[in-house]
């Protein structure tokens, strides 16, 4: 079944991945340009040899297509999947007085005294940008990466210096599937050159493409560094959820969403829990419900979406390495 390529990819890089450093100083085992193919016709590609939480891919997909880039939106979903980047933001700034957070990501595993510091911190830091608004409004923010890419791409008017021109990729794509479902330009970008890059995490999932055919919308993704253990499960899931929700609101039933992936690593400190992961069995894949009422990719909200069957292995915890 679908499952079985993401096991086997992760057995290959374990086996056969380079030794390689990386930016969070943790060390992984990498492979360069892996590509998985998911017929979402087969059921809806959620890991079951661990629990995936579908919950925090809902809200995260819903955030990204409000437009939005402020994790407060998250917070308010009990979604906790980017407070350490906008935290980064905080504790780099001239503003942050409180105890020194250099190396936070990495210190936090190896000191549990400074653990216990840093914990209070990003708890402090969460309940600010839930209750006050200019502190959200400056501290809440992500930078130029997906949702405000998605919804608002925004570059000077080429015709007119004094313009600024607004793009609405999502609303462009669905109206692009509509009416030219043959297009080979079907694509949303989410690296914006001038300003990606500075973002606290710039972009993973950098392109996709959409392509329509025999009456089936598919997806191709790059994502150029996959977090195999703990960003891929997610990543696979989330686009597998946008492929649905744009085929329902473009009267296309599912097709493919094939996953392309740039430096595909394991990190040295999920070893041992991919492991774990490999030796277990497989599930039937659960069904992907959503509400038919529901006329607009803009207008889903939580209960809109479910999944129906998931049974899974247990979760597997793991550091993230920010
Ligand atoms: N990562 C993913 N998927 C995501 C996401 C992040 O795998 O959707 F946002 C991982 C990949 C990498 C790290 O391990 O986060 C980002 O680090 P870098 O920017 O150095 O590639």
């Amino acid at each position: 079944q679908n499952e079985q390529q993401y096991l086997d990819l992760a057995k290959t890089i374990l086996e056969t991945g380079t030794h390689k450093s990386d930016r969070t100083g943790t060390g992984t085992r990498s492979l360069f340009g892996a590509q998985m193919r998911f017929n979402l016709q087969e059921g809806f590609p959620i890991l079951t040899t661990k629990k995936v939480f579908f919950g925090l891919i809902k809200s995260e997909l819903l955030w990204f297509l409000r437009g939005d880039n402020n994790i407060r939106f998250l917070l308010q979903n009990n979604n906790h999947i980017w407070d350490e980047w906008a935290f980064k933001n905080w504790v780099t700034s001239s503003e942050y007085t409180g105890p020194d957070m250099t190396d936070f990501g990495l210190r936090a595993q190896s000191d549990p005294e400074f653990n216990q510091i840093y914990q209070e911190q990003k708890s402090l830091f969460v309940d600010k940008i839930l209750n006050d608004d200019d502190f959200m409004e400056k501290f809440g923010y992500i930078g130029e990466v997906y949702g405000k890419l998605w919804r608002d791409w925004e570059n000077q008017d080429p015709m007119d210096q004094n313009a600024t021109l607004h793009t609405d990729q999502i609303q462009n794509l669905i109206d692009g599937i509509k009416t030219t479902p043959d297009s080979r330009r079907l694509i949303v970008s989410a690296w914006n050159a001038g300003s990606t890059p500075n973002a606290p995490l710039p972009s993973c999932h950098v392109l996709s493409q959409f392509y329509v055919a025999d009456g089936k919308l598919s997806a191709q993704l790059y994502q150029r560094s996959a977090d195999i253990f703990l960003g891929v499960p997610f990543n696979i899931a989330s686009y597998s959820l946008l492929i649905h929700m744009i085929a329902a609101q473009t009267g296309y039933a599912v097709g493919d969403f094939v996953h392309t992936l740039g430096d595909a690593h394991i990190y040295n400190n999920h070893v041992a829990q991919i492991e774990t992961q490999l030796s277990r069995p497989m599930h039937p894949l659960p069904k992907l419900w959503l509400n038919p009422e529901v006329k607009s990719i803009f207008d889903y909200t939580m209960d809109d979406i479910k999944l129906i069957d998931y049974t899974s292995e247990p979760a597997i915890k793991a550091p993230v390495a920010v």
